[in-house]
């Protein structure tokens, strides 16, 4: 069954990897399944065929045979339980590595968020001045947690899972915020996840097509 995903027709990252499509592509890739993607614009997303299967108008969806899913945690899940790869078949080894999936959505990509919406869209704020060292604050007693979770291990509980696929994945879109490096332990992981062949073609598929032309 053909399984196809959508991502941003151009995304405004201009192909760092931002967009969620990439974590979507990298689990496929870590399952070796392959995918088609169709594009699609900011006003296609919004559009009624696009919202019956993303009711929220966003990217990235999955589709196979009949079944839709948006959500990019419920996507990797789908993957995980369905293709070895992703999840330790070990049952508490297993749960354990589910509840990293959420810890990684649930409890460090908000303060990861928020931080990336007070610099993009409220840096013309006259309040923005004080509210970011606050955030950052917040968002550094998150990331200290879990550096000393991590301490000198290779990935969150043992080997690779989806929980570090996702967590990974969050951290990412801190490194130009320059806090990722202030922990070393979660700059060196975040770089061992880049260093995965999966994950290099997850960002060469998404760079592809979101790289700016040098016509
Ligand atoms: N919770 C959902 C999930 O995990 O799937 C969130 C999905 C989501 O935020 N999708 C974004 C989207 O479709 C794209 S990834 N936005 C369009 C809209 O809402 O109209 C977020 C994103 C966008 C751009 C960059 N970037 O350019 O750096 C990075 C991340």
């Amino acid at each position: 069954m053909t399984i196809t995903i959508t991502a941003f027709e151009r995304s405004p990252d201009g192909g760092k990897g931002l967009a969620r499509d990439t974590r979507v592509r990298w689990a496929l890739e870590e399952v070796g399944q392959p995918y088609a993607v169709r594009l699609v614009s900011f006003a296609a997303m919004k559009a009624p065929d696009h919202l019956a299967i993303h009711p929220f108008g966003q990217i990235p969806t999955y589709e196979e045979g009949s079944l839709s899913l948006f959500e990019t945690g419920s996507i990797v899940f789908h993957l995980a339980e369905r293709h070895a790869g992703l999840l330790p078949k070990d049952r508490d080894a297993r749960a354990r590595a589910i509840t990293w999936m959420f810890a990684a959505l649930n409890t460090v990509e908000p303060p990861i968020l928020e931080l990336t919406t007070a610099r993009i869209f409220e840096s013309d704020k006259p309040w923005s001045e004080q509210r970011l060292p606050l955030i950052k604050d917040r968002l550094r007693a998150c990331l200290d947690k879990l550096s000393a979770h991590l301490g000198v291990a290779e990935w969150l509980d043992g080997a690779f899972s989806a929980g570090d696929l996702l967590m990974v994945s969050v951290l990412l879109r801190l490194r130009m915020s320059g806090v990722l490096d202030e922990f070393q332990n979660l700059a060196a992981y975040v770089a061992r996840g880049e260093a995965r062949p999966a994950y290099g073609r997850a960002f060469a598929a998404q760079f592809a097509i979101n790289a700016p032309s040098t016509n």
